[in-house]
Protein backbone atom coordinates (compact mmCIF):
# COMPACT_ATOMS: atom_id res chain seq x y z
CA UNK A 1 0.00 0.00 0.00
CA UNK A 2 3.04 2.39 0.76
CA UNK A 3 4.54 1.75 -2.58
CA UNK A 4 1.57 2.58 -4.29
CA UNK A 5 1.05 5.76 -2.32
CA UNK A 6 4.46 6.56 -3.20
CA UNK A 7 4.11 5.66 -6.94
CA UNK A 8 1.12 8.08 -7.00
CA UNK A 9 3.01 10.67 -5.35
CA UNK A 10 5.34 10.41 -7.76
CA UNK A 11 3.29 10.50 -10.71
CA UNK A 12 1.68 13.62 -9.27
CA UNK A 13 5.09 15.41 -8.36
CA UNK A 14 6.22 14.43 -12.58
CA UNK A 15 2.68 15.70 -13.69
CA UNK A 16 3.10 18.99 -11.85
CA UNK A 17 6.57 19.33 -13.37
CA UNK A 18 4.81 19.31 -16.68
CA UNK A 19 2.01 21.06 -16.57
CA UNK A 20 3.87 24.13 -14.40
CA UNK A 21 5.33 24.79 -18.12
CA UNK A 22 5.68 28.53 -18.39
CA UNK A 23 2.69 30.57 -19.57
CA UNK A 24 2.49 31.44 -23.83
CA UNK A 25 4.58 34.93 -24.27
CA UNK A 26 1.93 36.97 -26.01
CA UNK A 27 3.69 39.41 -28.71
CA UNK A 28 3.15 42.44 -28.60
CA UNK A 29 2.20 44.36 -31.33
CA UNK A 30 4.31 47.29 -32.28
CA UNK A 31 2.91 50.73 -33.87
CA UNK A 32 4.49 49.96 -36.83
CA UNK A 33 2.64 46.85 -37.19
CA UNK A 34 5.35 44.72 -36.60
CA UNK A 35 5.53 41.66 -33.72
CA UNK A 36 8.88 41.97 -32.33
CA UNK A 37 10.21 38.85 -30.29
CA UNK A 38 13.17 37.85 -29.08
CA UNK A 39 14.67 34.13 -28.51
CA UNK A 40 17.29 32.91 -26.29
CA UNK A 41 18.35 29.25 -27.34
CA UNK A 42 20.74 27.38 -24.64
CA UNK A 43 21.62 23.96 -23.63
CA UNK A 44 18.74 22.98 -24.49
CA UNK A 45 16.07 25.04 -24.61
CA UNK A 46 14.68 27.88 -26.15
CA UNK A 47 13.53 30.85 -23.91
CA UNK A 48 10.69 31.84 -24.56
CA UNK A 49 9.56 28.48 -25.44
CA UNK A 50 5.80 29.22 -26.21
CA UNK A 51 4.96 32.18 -28.22
CA UNK A 52 1.96 32.95 -29.65
CA UNK A 53 1.20 35.97 -32.49
CA UNK A 54 -1.56 37.24 -34.51
CA UNK A 55 -2.12 36.33 -38.13
CA UNK A 56 -1.04 37.99 -41.24
CA UNK A 57 0.71 40.77 -39.27
CA UNK A 58 4.63 40.49 -39.73
CA UNK A 59 6.46 39.05 -37.02
CA UNK A 60 10.27 40.10 -36.69
CA UNK A 61 12.54 37.05 -34.52
CA UNK A 62 15.46 38.23 -32.92
CA UNK A 63 17.26 34.70 -32.12
CA UNK A 64 20.50 34.21 -30.52
CA UNK A 65 22.63 31.17 -29.00
CA UNK A 66 23.44 31.68 -24.98
CA UNK A 67 26.57 29.33 -25.17
CA UNK A 68 29.33 29.00 -27.11
CA UNK A 69 30.27 25.35 -27.89
CA UNK A 70 27.15 23.01 -28.53
CA UNK A 71 25.86 24.01 -32.17
CA UNK A 72 22.16 24.84 -32.18
CA UNK A 73 19.86 26.12 -35.08
CA UNK A 74 16.15 27.03 -34.81
CA UNK A 75 13.82 25.45 -37.44
CA UNK A 76 9.60 25.92 -38.26
CA UNK A 77 8.94 24.33 -41.01
CA UNK A 78 5.31 25.49 -41.52
CA UNK A 79 5.00 26.05 -45.24
CA UNK A 80 1.29 25.84 -45.47
CA UNK A 81 1.22 29.03 -43.29
CA UNK A 82 4.03 31.15 -44.61
CA UNK A 83 6.88 29.95 -42.73
CA UNK A 84 9.87 28.49 -43.52
CA UNK A 85 13.15 29.21 -41.13
CA UNK A 86 16.41 27.21 -40.49
CA UNK A 87 18.95 28.88 -39.42
CA UNK A 88 22.19 28.06 -37.25
CA UNK A 89 22.66 30.11 -34.22
CA UNK A 90 25.40 32.28 -33.11
CA UNK A 91 26.07 34.53 -30.32
CA UNK A 92 25.60 37.29 -32.27
CA UNK A 93 21.54 37.97 -32.97
CA UNK A 94 19.95 37.12 -36.11
CA UNK A 95 17.11 39.05 -37.33
CA UNK A 96 14.79 36.43 -38.99
CA UNK A 97 11.56 38.33 -40.64
CA UNK A 98 7.68 36.08 -41.50
CA UNK A 99 4.24 36.88 -41.94
CA UNK A 100 2.19 33.78 -40.51
CA UNK A 101 -0.63 33.10 -42.64
CA UNK A 102 -2.52 30.68 -41.01
CA UNK A 103 -3.88 30.21 -37.90
CA UNK A 104 -2.52 27.15 -35.63
CA UNK A 105 0.01 25.47 -33.57
CA UNK A 106 3.73 24.92 -35.17
CA UNK A 107 6.44 23.61 -33.92
CA UNK A 108 9.50 25.39 -33.37
CA UNK A 109 12.71 23.00 -32.45
CA UNK A 110 16.62 22.47 -32.96
CA UNK A 111 17.36 18.84 -35.29
CA UNK A 112 20.91 19.08 -34.12
CA UNK A 113 21.66 15.62 -32.98
CA UNK A 114 25.44 14.24 -32.27
CA UNK A 115 25.72 10.72 -33.50
CA UNK A 116 24.41 7.60 -30.54
CA UNK A 117 23.05 10.45 -28.14
CA UNK A 118 19.74 12.13 -27.78
CA UNK A 119 18.98 14.80 -30.02
CA UNK A 120 18.45 18.18 -29.03
CA UNK A 121 14.68 18.33 -29.68
CA UNK A 122 14.32 15.36 -27.19
CA UNK A 123 16.84 17.05 -24.84
CA UNK A 124 14.01 19.90 -24.64
CA UNK A 125 15.54 22.36 -27.45
CA UNK A 126 11.46 22.01 -28.55
CA UNK A 127 8.69 25.01 -28.54
CA UNK A 128 5.89 26.04 -30.03
CA UNK A 129 4.90 29.30 -32.38
CA UNK A 130 1.04 29.48 -31.85
CA UNK A 131 -0.30 31.63 -34.52
CA UNK A 132 -4.03 33.12 -33.60
CA UNK A 133 -6.42 35.35 -35.05
CU1 LIG B 1 20.44 22.54 -30.45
Amino acid sequence: MKHVIITILTALSVLTVVFAAEPPTVVQIDTDGVQRIEILAGDYFFKPAHIVVKVNQPVELKVRKETYIVPHNIIIDAPAAGIKINESLSRDPKTILFTPTKVGKYPIFCDKKPPFLASHREKGMEGVLEVVE
